[in-house]
């Protein structure tokens, strides 16, 4: 009985710990997107995205690079530009990506 009681503390314990987990703010994100642009030319291309939403822990990175460069590539030149990324950063904070 004992064992069983210890085991519920650790889950509930475990599930305390997971729902502290902070979000990434707007700043925080702009500051991963911006490191991932591996060559330095001020923009983010599919390759780069998929390996930001990568390290923002997303399950299926290069599906959300594409859906990204969907929403937010507004000048249809298929990178994310410096000004494009504000747009990509409101699009990615809905998916309420939290640090690990
Ligand atoms: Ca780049
Ligand atoms: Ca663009």
């Amino acid at each position: 009985m004992a064992s069983q009681w210890g085991k519920l503390r650790n889950l509930l314990r475990c599930m305390a710990k997971s729902k502290k987990k902070s979000r990434l703010s707007e700043d925080q994100l702009r500051r991963i997107f911006k490191a991932h642009d591996k060559n330095g030319d001020g923009c983010l291309d599919k390759e780069e995205l998929k390996e930001a939403f990568r390290a923002l822990g997303a399950r299926v990175p290069g599906y959300r690079a594409d859906y990204a460069i969907h929403y937010t590539d507004i000048d249809l030149d298929g990178v994310i530009n410096e000004n494009e990324i504000d747009h990509l950063v409101s699009y990615a904070i809905q998916f309420g990506y939290t640090l690990d």
